[in-house]
């Protein structure tokens, strides 16, 4: 009995864990299992070597790389595991396509990758959680094959959702990966609240939501070139010659909403309306990326005409997220609406992705009720496991 009690007690301090995380704890299991990440955010990309290369699955996968821009030994990338994990192993191939086009093995030794670390953080983009654990690896020399790349490592248990895998050394400029999978015993499954935007992102084309922007559907060297114009596509540079080619932010390979700054104050970019309940806090959730290095964008949120915050993009083809939290108080429709600060023509360009709103996660002063409920979930499993035996 006081067996019981203590499991139910460390369950419940594991709920809590998960709960601080901002993730809802739905069940928990523990076979251990090969860990596929299933979204991935890099520090930089080259063109056509996006982030989603180093998580693709599949006949070639082996022979896809992504490759940090320029970045060297500051290079990383954040990935996503769709759970929270223990893990034991991890799996990765150092990219193969040095000296050559992506998609075909070269086995180039430059930009070889010789130490790295793997560290739980708490989102992509987000902080570090606990220590790093690092790596080394020797250039090989001589004829080279993909074994010289794939590296099998055992890790002090990592407890993760989500994994920054950092180059800490590297003999090029442009280090990167090809694959990466880890082993690990799934611990909860953990799914957010739903998110209540349509076409959030993006991945359904021009439909869905409202721009006082004008909407170019067709490609060119030059036809996002104007102020006020968007386009939903694959990449910045296919509507515009001087932006960036970097992938969305979803898979690194889907369709995100491009778009060229309005020089007017308050013109709507984008807009959405949905059904919330009363006296309840919402986040918005956004990522944003600068599709041309000069004067990068700066926008506001409005929800019911009142401005709830601002957010703003980075770098080049780096894509960075945005919290915003609005209480519905008396409404039960809730119209979004996102305008631009920056009135600049030059720069001010920039891509939108992943839009969400969903119900804030539980505050502190909830959380024993959703723990009272789950371990009368608990205790109901035990009823029915003795009844069977
Ligand atoms: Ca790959
Ligand atoms: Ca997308
Ligand atoms: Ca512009």
């Amino acid at each position: 009995m006081s067996r019981a009690v203590r499991l139910s007690l460390a369950a419940r301090s594991s709920l809590l864990a998960s709960a601080a995380a901002g993730l809802v704890a739905l069940a928990t299991s523990a076979q251990a299992a090969i860990v596929v990440p299933t979204a991935a955010a890099a520090s930089s990309s080259y063109g056509g070597y996006e982030a989603g290369y180093a998580i693709d699955q599949g006949g070639n996968a082996a022979n896809t790389d992504w490759a940090s821009q320029g970045q060297g030994a500051a290079s990383f990338i954040d990935l996503a595991l769709g759970g929270h994990y223990r893990l034991s192993g991890a799996t990765i191939v150092d990219r193969v396509t040095s000296g050559g086009g992506n998609g075909a093995f070269v086995g180039g030794v430059y930009d070889y990758t010789t130490q790295i670390s793997l560290q739980a953080i708490s989102g992509i983009g987000g902080t570090a959680l606990g220590a790093a654990q690092t790596f080394s690896f020797s250039v090989p020399s001589g004829p080279v094959s993909l074994a010289d790349f794939t590296h099998s490592l055992t890790l002090d248990p990592l407890y993760a959702s989500y994994v920054r895998y950092s180059v800490l050394g590297t003999n090029g400029a442009n280090p990167g990966l090809s694959g990466i999978s880890f082993e690990g015993e799934l611990q909860a499954a953990v799914q957010l609240p739903p998110n209540l935007l349509f076409n959030g992102d993006f991945e359904a084309g021009n439909t869905g939501f409202g721009s006082s922007y004008a909407y170019v559907d067709t490609t060119g060297p030059w036809t996002l070139g104007m102020p006020a114009t968007y386009a939903v596509g694959l990449r910045a540079n296919d509507y515009h010659s001087a932006w960036a080619g970097f992938g969305d932010h979803t898979s690194g390979r889907g369709k995100m909403m491009i778009l060229n700054g309005s020089l007017d104050p308050d013109v709507t970019l984008w807009s959405q309306s949905v059904d919330v309940q009363a006296n309840r806090p919402y986040d918005f959730g956004a990522w944003i990326a600068s599709t041309y290095p000069v004067s990068p964008a700066a926008l506001k949120l409005y929800i019911n005409d009142v401005e709830v915050g601002g957010f703003g993009a980075d770098a080049s083809g780096a894509w960075t997220s945005a919290s915003l939290r609005w209480f519905s108080g008396a409404s039960t429709t809730a119209h979004l609406r996102l305008v631009g600060s920056n009135l600049e023509w030059t720069g001010n360009d920039f891509a939108l992705d992943d839009l969400s709103l969903r119900g804030a996660v539980p505050e502190p002063g909830t959380w024993a009720l959703m723990i009272g409920g789950f371990g009368l979930v608990g205790v109901c499993l035990r009823r029915r496991r003795l009844a069977a035996a």
